[in-house]
């Protein structure tokens, strides 16, 4: 095939360049080339056509055959409109495609509340990247707010200087290492975690030279789990003694007395099962009158937060002293911590971030709750792990 005329035709819009096609070379030219790139963030188009060469005679000839021509061999008229006809296509989906983001953003930005756009801009990101992180609105905009009224920078540090308005931090071993003699016993619906995080914590003391450790377990009956328990005392090297009511506790109270810390893992029961709560609640209160007991509630976040008020609920048959959020890594919305420490007004004592004992705890601290919070989310940070 012969062309009297090639020529390249570039633009950001493809319609306007077909125009220009048409006005410059007719509706005799054929496309020979199409590419996009991408430039500086701008789609642009570049078209490279052809002109038959033959004579006005052939040329007429030509269009006179068209109509009895297959599709596949299109004349270059009727080319060229059917690639107009894709352009527009093109565009109109370009547009459909804009419409669609504008209401996407729209439905997010529904959420927000006029006033809260009047934040200053790095204030509303943070405000922003709370309210992605799972942090209540009015907790978010409060925390926001304090920074700005103490003439803060709106960043991690800032953060973590004022969360502790909304949430407290104790650590219980900390009158452990000042030589304080205690029971710590861990609570929860079941699967929460209890026997890993009792185990975890007792890693920890040892390594802080807190030798004198014993864990207690509660559950005899269900299957494994005291091998469960006792796989972890033989790793450690700490003892363990199973217990399973008031009768069996002051059998062995003569052993657990001796030890500066037990840790109790107590038997896993629902958070509607308020009768066995109960019992819990009563084995508790019986160590507590012949020695300083207190008790931890574990809540997950893999759990919906309505839910964990629920537990906090079925739990309330004991007096609660601390929390320990666990599966962290299981959550990308890490601000339920945040609400509902703030608002239950128990004190935050360990995070668990992982399956891996003793690794994976965390003391709870406010540098820890902001990198919880402000840190990379489990997605992105699974992917650099790999
Ligand atoms: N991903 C993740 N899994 C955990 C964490 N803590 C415990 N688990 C897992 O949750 C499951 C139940 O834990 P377990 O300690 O037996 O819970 P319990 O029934 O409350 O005693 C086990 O498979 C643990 O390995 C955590 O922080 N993150
Ligand atoms: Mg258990």
């Amino acid at each position: 095939m012969k062309y009297s005329l090639i020529k390249k035709f570039s633009g950001k819009n493809l319609l306007k360049i077909f125009e220009k096609i048409k006005e410059d070379v007719g509706s005799n030219a054929v496309i020979l080339g199409y590419d996009e790139k991408d430039i500086g963030g701008e789609r642009y188009y570049e078209v490279v056509v052809g002109v038959l060469h033959n004579t006005p005679a052939q040329n007429q000839t030509y269009q006179q055959n068209t109509q009895n021509q297959k599709k596949e061999d299109k004349p270059p008229a009727e080319n060229f409109d059917y690639i107009r006809e894709i352009s527009r296509k093109i565009e109109e989906m370009k547009r459909d495609f804009e419409g669609i983001k504008m209401h996407i953003e729209l439905i997010s930005r529904r959420n927000f509340l006029p006033y809260e756009f009047k934040l200053p801009s790095p204030a509303l990101s943070l405000f922003k990247k709370l309210i992605a992180r799972g942090v209540e609105r009015n907790i978010a905009l409060s925390i926001v707010e304090d920074i700005i009224s103490q003439n803060m920078k709106p960043d991690e540090s800032s953060f973590s200087k004022v969360i502790t308005s909304y949430v407290s931090f104790r650590n219980p071993l900390n009158d452990v290492f000042r030589g304080e003699r205690k029971f710590l016993a861990l609570v929860g619906p079941t699967g929460v975690g209890k026997t890993t995080t009792a185990a975890k914590i007792s890693a920890i003391c040892i390594m802080n030279g807190i030798k004198s450790v014993a864990l207690l377990g509660t559950d005899r009956y269900r299957i494994g789990s005291v091998e469960q328990i006792k796989k972890y005392a033989d790793i450690m090297g700490i003892p363990l003694f199973v217990a399973t009511n008031s009768e069996e506790i002051g059998g062995v109270w003569k052993n657990l007395e001796k030890f500066q810390l037990v840790i109790i893992d107590t038997i896993g029961k629902s958070q509607y099962d308020i009768k066995n709560i109960r019992k819990i609640a009563s084995l508790i209160k019986d160590i507590g009158s012949r020695r300083k007991i207190e008790v931890i509630l574990l809540l997950s976040c893999s759990q919906r937060e309505e839910e964990m008020i629920n537990v906090m609920r079925g739990f309330s048959e004991m007096k609660i002293d601390y929390l320990i959020f666990t599966k962290i890594d299981e959550t990308s919305y890490p601000g339920v911590i945040l609400n509902i420490g703030s608002f239950l007004e128990v004190p935050l004592a360990f995070f668990t971030v992982g399956q891996s004992v003793p690794d994976d705890i965390k003391v709870a601290s406010p540098k820890a709750l902001t990198e919880i919070l402000l840190g990379p989310p489990p997605l992105s940070r699974y992917a650099f792990q790999q």
